[in-house]
């Protein structure tokens, strides 16, 4: 572009500013008297102002639609606000979750519902309890929701969520976990004030009845529940210590974070131990969390590396409670048993927030408790 263009198209871009009309320059540069790239080339407009004033809404939404834009330039044409998401959505461009992706990285995560433990309904009596331990963001939530999504969709599982019983919030939790799965989503931390219980009978392979009951919580409650401080509160006694159900016990250890939190776990085992209520726990299992970011390491190693000392304290309860004892009559008679799984919901991204889900360690715990658990 020679001088007098430069000039020209100077002027021209500060009337068509000035007059907030962009009709006559854009004809300019339709007739080739202008060029956007010497536009950009001249520092004339910014690209930010060529988007603005010189692409037509209708050529952005059919570039994005085409890939030809990247993330980075659909998240600067929504914060210029010249696209807005709801165009996005409304007009079919991006649907929700690749309108997630595109401009935070991630999926929103599912928000819950509050549950205070003071709310939820009676225990329910003669069903085995599964509960699932470890600090706060460990994985619990995730294998929960795998464990239930696995159960519901697949043949030889679970058919029924009883309505008699579930009460408070746990049919929508239900929904929420298995939602989470089909979508590929995270979910929001359990407040710590909530405390969700979902009863389900799975169906094991012989058609054979198994009534279970889920309870899930916080992070923080698991500290509660580990703290000798709370052994007299009600509820913790009701659902927890004088429970006289059948128990299972998953300890969620997140293999990304510290070793420390192992001790929070041995904790509570410990105040089980005291209370008397490992003689009803049928069997306990350690999960390695998030295990896809190791997938290359042995568990074995990693276990004998990092956690012994909850190793040790589980290989001691297994040992200690290793004689036959019956819970409840006519009932298949069980010893304690005890057992390390790794487990991954599935492949995640780098900020664990997206994955793609893989039921393969799923189906062997969901095995594994179906043959740890009574049926009727
Ligand atoms: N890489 C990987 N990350 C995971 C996996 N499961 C969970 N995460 C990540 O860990 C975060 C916490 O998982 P949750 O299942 O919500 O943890 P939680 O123990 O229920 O947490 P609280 O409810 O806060 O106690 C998720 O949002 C993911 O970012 C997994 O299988 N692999
Ligand atoms: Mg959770």
């Amino acid at each position: 572009m020679e001088g007098k263009d430069i000039k020209f198209a100077k002027q021209q871009y500060k009337k068509a500013v000035e007059m907030n009309n962009f009709d006559w320059f854009k004809r300019n540069i339709e007739k080739g008297k202008i060029s956007i790239d010497d536009l950009l080339q001249y520092e004339i407009m910014t690209q930010d102002e060529v988007d603005k004033y010189l692409i037509d809404k209708a050529e952005h939404f059919s570039n994005i639609k085409n890939g030809k834009y990247d993330n980075e330039k659909i998240s600067e044409l929504l914060f210029l606000s010249i696209i807005t998401e709801n165009e996005l959505i409304c007009k079919k461009i991006l649907t929700k979750d690749e309108l997630d992706i595109a401009i935070r990285g991630r999926k929103e995560v599912l928000p819950l519902p509050e549950m205070s433990i003071d709310d939820i309904p009676p225990l329910a009596k003669n069903r085995t309890d599964i509960f699932t331990l470890g600090v706060r963001g460990s994985g619990k939530s995730m294998f929960i929701a795998s464990l239930i999504y696995y159960a519901i969709h697949k043949d030889n599982a679970m058919y029924a969520i009883l309505s008699t019983n579930i009460g408070g919030l746990g049919r929508q939790y239900c929904d929420i976990m298995q939602r989470s799965i089909i979508e590929n989503r995270t979910l929001e931390p359990v407040s710590p004030a909530s405390f969700y219980c979902m009863t389900i009978d799975y169906k094991d392979e012989q058609g054979r009845r198994h009534p279970l009951t889920f309870f899930e919580t916080g992070g923080e409650n698991t500290e509660f529940f580990a703290g000798m401080d709370n052994i007299n509160n009600p509820k913790v006694r009701e659902y927890f210590l004088d429970n006289p159900n059948n128990k299972i016990l998953f300890l969620a250890v997140d293999s990304l974070e510290s070793p420390n939190q192992a001790y929070t776990l041995i904790r509570a085992l410990n105040l089980l131990d005291a209370a008397g209520t490992l003689k009803t726990v049928n069997a306990i299992a350690i999960l390695l969390t998030k295990w896809d970011k190791h997938s290359n390491e042995n568990p074995a190693e990693f276990l004998k590396t990092h956690y012994k000392p909850l190793y040790t304290v589980c290989k001691d309860i297994e040992e200690k409670y290793s004689e036959m004892h019956g819970f409840i009559k006519k009932r298949k008679v069980y010893k304690l048993k005890f057992k390390v799984f790794t487990f991954s919901v599935g492949n995640f991204n780098e900020q664990n927030s997206i994955y793609i889900y893989d039921d393969t360690d799923t189906k062997g715990i969901h095995d594994w408790l179906l043959s740890v658990t009574p049926y009727n």
